[in-house]
């Protein structure tokens, strides 16, 4: 008869790392993740970069898991969650809920800068600026003539309750059909692919996702501010970010490994007919022939499809510990450009470089056949 060990706990085989663990879509411990993502957002806001890692990396490993969990003795053997995080977990197991998730709830500096940041454009800094001024609300916001708002925010104000409306499957899918054509005026050998939340199967998203790419070297150069001119001559800009692309192959492996990459991209608010939208019920249209969308385009070098579409794919979450894995375990350093090995100090996956495909996980240099 075997002794008792770790082997006879459930969650022996939970991996620290993100992209170690299958997670459905389906979250059995939503209550509880909610109630994290509350505190890690609450330590984003003060720019408490530990703790808030530290609480999104708990959710995480909960969001894995096949079956809810209903005791505190039922976490046990999980990784990554740290005592703070076992004392919520207790709380709402125990009473319902936590009291400093309902602390921060109700606080008025939490909730003020939950609204500002809510806002396309307005991340934690320019929130908390406001907040500091004696703003409370949006309404106080636009009034105020003695606030700058940069064009970005100004767009994000202007179609406030449109983006704020989660975009559906539907919708990306016919955006996808827009910009499909789009591009496809501009280059008919073109490859759109959905990537972001869309990607990961989720029903809705807060923006859409595109990864533009054309086979051979240099040919995406020029693609998105065409692409753009396209959307505008059809009158469906609302707005546009265009971002050109700062990517420099010869200075790869970058010293530091980045979180934002140097692709050329975009950023946009697009707007999207009602009647394009397949299966849109005719009383959701009501009064409505349009809505505005953030869309993402991204356009990299066609020998670097394979990391951008990876890189995007997402969530950020697991896309952060596919980094520190490749780091931490396999003393390799990804990105969204490359993945380079410390030990052999060789790029991998440089196919298109160096014509090798032999340790390709990616199978056509142009996608379609992504698998990881
Ligand atoms: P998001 O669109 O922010 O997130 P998402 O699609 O996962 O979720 P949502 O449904 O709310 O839109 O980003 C998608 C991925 O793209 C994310 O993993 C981060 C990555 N990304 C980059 O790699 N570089 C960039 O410059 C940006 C803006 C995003
Ligand atoms: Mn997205
Ligand atoms: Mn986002
Ligand atoms: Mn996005």
């Amino acid at each position: 008869k075997p002794e008792a060990g770790p082997q006879d706990n459930p969650w022996s085989t939970v991996s620290q790392y993100a992209c170690q663990r299958r997670t459905t879509l389906y979250n059995r411990n939503k209550i509880l993740t909610d109630a994290l993502e509350v505190l890690a957002e609450n330590y984003e806001f003060i720019e408490s970069k530990g703790p808030c890692l530290g609480f999104k990396r708990a959710a995480s490993v909960l969001k894995s898991l096949p079956v809810p969990i209903r005791s505190i003795n039922g976490i046990e053997g999980l990784p990554c969650l740290g005592p703070e995080t076992m004392a919520v977990i207790q709380d709402i197991l125990e009473c319902g809920s936590s009291s400093k998730v309902e602390e921060v709830l109700t606080d008025e500096r939490y909730q003020t800068l939950k609204i500002f940041t809510s806002v396309f454009g307005v991340g934690p800094k320019t929130a908390e600026k406001w907040f500091r001024q004696g703003l409370r609300s949006l309404e106080q916001i636009v009034s105020d003539s003695s606030i700058h708002l940069n064009r970005m925010q100004r767009a994000g104000f202007q179609y406030y309750e449109d983006i704020s409306k989660p975009v559906s499957k539907a919708e990306a899918e016919a955006l996808g059909q827009i910009i499909e054509e789009v591009a496809n005026c501009v280059n008919p050998d073109i490859t759109i692919t959905l990537t972001g939340g869309f990607r990961r199967g989720k029903e809705f998203g807060h923006d859409v996702d595109f990864l533009l790419s054309v086979p051979g070297p240099g040919k995406e150069d020029g693609l998105l501010p065409a692409v753009i001119d396209q959307f505008r001559s059809q009158g469906i800009l609302l707005y546009s970010d265009f971002q050109e692309s700062t990517f420099d192959l010869s200075k790869l492996p970058s010293r530091r490994f980045e979180a934002m990459d140097h692709f050329q991209k975009c950023f946009l608010i697009i707007k999207l007919k009602t009647e394009q939208v397949v299966g849109q019920q005719a009383e959701q249209r009501c009064g409505r022939e349009w809505r505005a969308v953030r869309v993402d385009l991204v356009a990299p070098p066609a020998e670097r499809y394979a990391f951008a579409l990876l890189g995007w794919s997402g969530s950020t979450q697991f896309e952060r510990d596919l980094r520190r894995f490749a780091r931490l375990e396999r003393n390799m350093l990804l990105d969204n450009h490359a993945l380079f090995d410390k030990t052999t100090r060789q790029s991998i996956l440089n196919f298109y470089v160096s014509g090798r495909t032999s340790q390709a996980v990616v199978t056509h240099p142009w996608g379609r056949n992504t698998e990881y």
